[in-house]
């Protein structure tokens, strides 16, 4: 397979309702699409970078640069290219894994369609639909927050996870429970809003049951999420600490973990997303499906990657309708709490080309 260009497009959706974190909150999301040419297919990649860096350090339009500069020209020389030789050929490039993660994921995608085989069974998915869960943002009261939760429960949703940060944790995590129950499957996530001196505080989430804490501390800190393991009974997840198989068999190793998000735009796509995988169930340790508010392109390859079999815990894969009006592609919709896995060749969606000329902010064409 040879790449004859990659399309790059900004593209801005407004959200249903603002989506509030510990590091920020988001009214619309900007986001970068990737169409990869090739003579007889062409592929989709969504690039997860937000406009800013707060989650993390890259950023979209940081992302444009680096593939127009760099990621995409790497791929170029009229060499003949398979997904599996595009990390390997982006390597000397060091970092910018989401930039990475949309590049590879839009020439497997291609690669898959050429030959007529799904992500899903691509990747060794054992599943023909998955669970969902949804995350909720930080709200301005309790009882708006009861209510939102309660909206997503009539809906389907399988698992609430909250966002957390100083002043808005045991508060809203003991009014779930004693609104919704012990049954409930309820999570927490801080986006690395705490330090090690919280560690007294964290401990009294403990009594509410909670699946596990997401990413208590900063991205960096294995030997303090370790520390604070020994502290906590709720299982810590590690979410922005793991950028790769190798990050992540060192968090499992040193105890800082008990669980992993997988987002594959975070690890540089998804075969790198499937070595965690292979990781984590080698060590036994459970891992689930985070999101980036993606819409159905990413949305779909998520759904792919959450039916291999370590997936044993709903992920953030909700529905279009969670965060988008109107999504680019055909929506997810939910239906008794799951998503079906696509079934067609490659991510097995395309976008509505009406629905995406509307959101689209700006486009370019680099050739190779
Ligand atoms: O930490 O998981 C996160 C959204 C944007 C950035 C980081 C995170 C999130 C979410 C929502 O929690 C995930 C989703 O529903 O797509
Ligand atoms: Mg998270």
């Amino acid at each position: 397979m040879k790449l004859t260009g990659v399309e790059l497009r900004e593209i801005r959706l407004p959200l249903v309702a603002p989506f509030r974190t510990s590091f920020g909150t988001m009214t619309d999301r900007t986001a970068l699409l990737l169409r990869a040419e090739t003579a007889d297919a062409e592929g989709w990649g969504e690039c997860v970078a937000m406009a800013d860096p707060r989650y993390s350090s890259e950023y979209a339009a940081a992302c444009a640069d680096v593939l127009r500069r760099f990621l995409v020209p790497a791929l170029g020389g009229g060499r003949q290219l398979d997904a599996a030789g595009v990390a390997p050929a982006l390597a000397p490039l060091r970092g910018h894994r989401m930039a990475k993660a949309a590049l590879e994921t839009a020439v497997l995608d291609a690669e898959l369609r050429g030959h007529g085989e799904p992500l899903a069974r691509a990747l060794g998915a054992v599943h023909d639909r998955v669970p969902c869960g949804v995350s909720v943002g930080i709200m301005d009261s309790v009882p708006h927050l009861l209510d939102v939760v309660a909206g997503y429960l009539a809906e389907g949703y399988r698992r609430i996870k909250l966002k957390i940060e100083p002043g808005w944790d045991l508060a809203p995590v003991r009014a779930v429970r004693e609104r919704f129950g012990d049954d409930l499957l309820l999570q927490v996530d801080a986006n690395t809003a705490y330090t090690l001196a919280d560690a007294r505080h964290l401990a009294r989430l403990d009594p509410y049951g909670l699946l596990l804490i997401e990413q208590p501390l900063e991205e960096e800190d294995l030997i303090g999420h370790a520390q604070l393991a020994r502290t906590l009974t709720t299982p810590i997840c590690l979410d922005e600490s793991i950028t790769s198989a190798r990050s992540a068999a060192a968090a499992i190793t040193l105890g800082a973990c008990a669980v992993v998000n997988i987002k594959p735009g975070r690890v540089g796509g998804y075969l790198e997303a499937r070595r965690i995988h292979d990781v984590c169930a080698a060590h036994g340790v459970p891992v689930w499906c985070g999101g980036m508010l993606e819409t159905g392109l990413g949305r779909a390859a998520n759904v792919a990657l959450a039916a291999l079999p370590g997936f044993t815990l709903p992920g953030d894969t909700s529905a279009s309708d969670r965060y988008y009006r109107t999504d680019i592609t055909e929506p997810f919709v939910l239906a008794d709490g799951h998503l079906p896995v696509p079934d067609g060749p490659g991510i097995g969606v395309v976008p509505l080309p009406d629905a995406l000329d509307e959101v689209t902010v700006g486009t370019e064409w680099i050739a190779l």
